[in-house]
């Protein structure tokens, strides 16, 4: 299957409210009135796309209607496909591309308990393994005693290497471990877990930061990416979490998990427009082949199918 088609497939929950729905509209048209941008507006807002979001692109897509006097449900649905691409985008070219240019690289997951991190890390070491890449996981979610039994599980599924220490056992160290490991072993790719949970919130965000600092300090001059792990049926409150992520780790990108999950698919355009930083990912089942490169043409198209 290809990728469109399984993100469609994914998408298949919010296709069977919004884009019916957005279906039934688009059909009606016949020309600009207030009353199809009014249900059109309301409807992204119920898909999730969030109510600034959604307001702005209606706005865009008004003035667009304006200037090319659209008068086909086809002609505004393209044109809406566009103004959605271009708020999905954020900014430059190619941002949704995850970059492992060196060899380690690494790619830190970070998120909340049970968005979904160890299971895209399976994910992710399966794609990579595919691709002919030799990877190392680092168990860095020492918190929980299952943890790291688990990520072993998607090591052994996906063919690549673990590095894990006991429970309780210090995250930083583990990670320390991993970057020795990757570099001796020649490894291209080194991904680490991390606890979505500590005893509290700044334990968990200093624990990031110590994880940071033991990455820059053994691999200077890796590329880095750190991705932070959303859940799509957590709505707007998987913002709130991205906002505060934010404030401590430099997040280069998302992954959006779940999506097969929702109804509220519309959520990967509130979290491109607002929070500035490009989703690179999205899950889309359980399987090990359900995650899917985030590409904001084909999500635009998948969401207005
Ligand atoms: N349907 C669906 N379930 C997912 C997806 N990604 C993860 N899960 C499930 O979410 C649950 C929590 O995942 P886990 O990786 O343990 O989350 P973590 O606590 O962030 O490491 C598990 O039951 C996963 O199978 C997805 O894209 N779609
Ligand atoms: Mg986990």
């Amino acid at each position: 299957m290809g990728f469109f088609e399984k993100l469609k497939q994914g998408l298949s929950k919010t296709a069977k409210t919004t884009t019916a729905r957005l279906g039934g509209l688009f059909a009606s048209f016949t020309g600009a009135n207030e009353e199809f941008y009014e249900e059109l507006e309301e409807t992204l807002i119920l898909a999730d796309v969030g109510a600034a979001a959604a307001a702005d692109a209606v706005d865009a897509l008004r003035e667009a209607a304006r200037r090319n006097g659209y008068r086909s449900g086809e002609d505004i649905k393209n044109a809406l496909a566009d103004i959605l691409t271009e708020r999905i985008s954020s900014g430059e070219a190619d941002s949704a591309a995850v970059r492992l240019g060196t060899m380690p690289s690494v790619i830190l997951v970070v998120g909340v308990n049970g968005v979904g991190k160890t299971t895209s890390i399976g994910k992710l070491a399966a794609m990579y393994k595919s691709q002919g890449k030799r990877v190392l996981l680092a168990a860095g979610d020492t918190f929980r005693a299952a943890a790291a039994e688990q990520l072993s599980i998607w090591a052994q599924r996906a063919d690549a290497e673990i590095i894990m220490h006991g429970e309780g056992a210090d995250p930083a160290s583990v990670v320390f471990d991993g970057c020795r490991a990757a570099k001796a072993r020649g490894c291209d790719i080194l991904i680490c877990d991390t606890a979505g949970r500590l005893h509290n919130k700044s334990n968990l965000m200093s624990e990031l930061a110590k994880i940071g600092r033991v990455i820059d300090r053994e691999l200077p001059d890796a590329d880095r990416e750190t991705l932070l792990v959303l859940d799509a049926t957590t709505g707007q409150n998987g913002l709130l979490q991205a906002k505060s992520f934010k404030d401590t780790a430099e997040i280069t990108g998302i992954i959006l998990t779940k999506l097969d999950g929702t109804a509220k698919g519309g959520i990967a355009v509130a979290i491109a427009s607002e929070l500035g930083v490009p989703v690179k990912l999205v899950g889309v089942g359980e399987g090990i082949d359900d995650l899917i490169p985030f590409d904001p043409r084909t999500f635009a198209e998948a969401l207005l199918q």
